[in-house]
């Protein structure tokens, strides 16, 4: 298995995190999106997305897609399960999953932020309040689901799920662009207490062999 991938990339962590989870051996290539490799011909033949993670399986499929990849990993390694059975915790594992995947991360994504900046010409304070309206939004919606649905250590119980995974490095993502999370209680407890379980650690941007301080 190979994971074409970033050390800061949260699509990227998402994956990490679920493959640490299950214990899911690896070989990692970084792409550096910061000097536009996810752009080059040879990245783009792997995804014509221009993005990462991109995994390639044992079997030589090549899937791109953060959250296509968390599912194929769901049913290739089912264990440890990050898809409760129960029907509606399934569900809200999904809800949390999709409001960071389709809501929160694609309006600030790298793309976005530099299309901001190059072509509509924003200075960097208009493109810091962008990435910060949106992160509240978000934020707000995430405590408010996770305060009224959410109970024990993780999202959702205490085991991890796939909102775990996507949220963890959304939290990482906006702690790094220096928002101010404090408002947020609960997603904050979650993340303290995933910082401390040695799956989360391993997926950690700083522990990629591609990190850059
Ligand atoms: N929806 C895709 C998004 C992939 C994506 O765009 N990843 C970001 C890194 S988090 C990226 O490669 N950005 C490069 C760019 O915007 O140019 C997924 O979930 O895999």
């Amino acid at each position: 298995m190979q994971l074409y991938n970033f050390f800061n990339s949260s699509t990227s962590y998402r994956v990490r995190i679920a493959l640490a989870l299950k214990e899911v051996d690896y070989q990692h290539h970084g792409v550096n999106i910061r000097i536009g490799e996810q752009a080059t011909e040879n990245h783009i033949k792997l995804n014509p997305a221009k993005g990462v993670p991109v995994l390639i399986t044992d079997e030589g499929n090549k899937i791109t897609q953060s959250m296509a990849i968390l599912d194929y990993l769901e049913q290739a390694y089912p264990t440890p399960c990050l898809l409760p059975d129960d029907l509606l915790t399934r569900t809200r594992v999904l809800e949390v999953s999709n409001l960071i995947a389709c809501d929160m991360h694609p309006v600030n994504n790298l793309r976005i932020l530099g299309y901001l900046k190059k072509q509509l010409d924003v200075s960097e304070e208009q493109k810091t309040a962008w990435y910060q309206h949106w992160i509240e939004e978000g934020f707000v919606a995430l405590e408010s689901l996770l305060t009224e649905y959410g109970h024990g250590s993780y999202c959702f119980g205490d085991q991890p799920t796939m909102a775990d995974c996507c949220l963890i490095p959304q939290v990482a993502n906006a702690l790094r662009f220096g928002c101010d999370l404090t408002a947020f209680t609960k997603v904050l407890a979650i993340y303290e207490h995933c910082q401390q379980q040695p799956a989360f650690l391993k997926a950690a941007p700083n522990r990629q062999p591609d990190y850059i301080s």
